[in-house]
């Protein structure tokens, strides 16, 4: 795969996600697609997202749990990356305009408190946290039918769609992050109960494999920047008027609504 490839890769995957229409596997039509070019295409997207005017504000950890991987049927973790243009506000709304086939699940979120790149310990990520947060995430395939390899769902940004963080921010060492309730309802109803110990055993051990496998491209994080440490149970599909609440111990609700305009 040569510049070229994977900068025409990155245009369709990116053309795909502003039009909402899905298309078929990158690896159908390129084989020879591994996890490295897979990653080469996801930055040529974000590029492409970085020239229209948005900003990069973090990134986002995939398939860390179990209830996840068995989902989508890849089991290996993954990173992808946010934008400004994805952030819904706490409360706010999530249009379901130019989406293919959106789902939502309940995550935690770190906000980093300073620049850091890895291989870092577990202590050494942790002193680089300035809080923690509940989180909603929406994730929307561009693939047919949300069916994808591994290296397809990295090429698609990890099918990184939108995201709402709570506003209660806690420094780690005042959350159990380990072992925190989490509900996601859909109207009212409970349509997902998990822990925050599905997500790597621990959220923490999800930002410490991100700065890990960040490390071996040379990449790391910067002040400000938000995690998101993956689904801590499976996701749920989205549909018009749809309100969706997560509840997290310890660190609140975190909330939005679905519109179709
Ligand atoms: C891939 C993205 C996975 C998570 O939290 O595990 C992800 C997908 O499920 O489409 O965001
Ligand atoms: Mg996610």
């Amino acid at each position: 795969m040569n510049t070229q490839d994977i900068h025409e890769l990155a245009v369709l995957v990116d053309t795909a996600a502003q039009q909402g229409e899905t298309i078929s596997q990158l690896t159908i039509g390129s084989p020879e697609m591994s996890v490295k070019y897979a990653y080469d295409i996801q930055e040529a997207s974000i590029a492409l997202r970085l020239e229209r005017g948005e900003q990069l504000v973090g990134m986002k950890m995939g398939l860390t749990s179990r209830a996840k991987m068995e989902q989508v049927g890849v089991h290996e973790p993954i990173y992808g990356r946010l934008t400004n243009g994805m952030i819904v506000n706490d409360g706010g709304s999530f249009s379901l305009a130019k989406r293919c086939h959106p789902r939502v699940e309940p995550e935690v979120a770190f906000i980093m408190g300073r620049d850091i790149q890895g291989p870092v310990s577990d202590a050494e990520a942790a002193e680089a946290v300035q809080g923690v947060c509940a989180a909603l995430e929406i994730i929307d395939s561009r693939y047919r039918a949300f069916k994808f390899t591994l290296p397809d769902v990295i090429a698609d940004n990890t099918s990184a769609s939108g995201f709402v963080l709570g506003n209660v921010v806690k420094p780690l060492s005042e959350v159990n992050l380990g072992n925190l309730g989490i509900v996601m309802e859909i109207n009212g109803e409970p349509a997902q109960i998990g822990n925050s110990s599905a997500i790597y055993e621990h959220p923490l051990r999800s930002l410490v494999e991100l700065l890990n496998m960040l490390a071996r491209r040379n990449q790391g994080l910067k002040k400000g920047q938000i995690v998101l440490a993956g689904g801590a149970t499976a996701a749920v599909h989205l549909s018009d008027g749809d309100h969706v609440r997560g509840i997290v111990d310890e660190l609140g609700t975190v909330e939005f609504r679905v519109s179709v305009g």
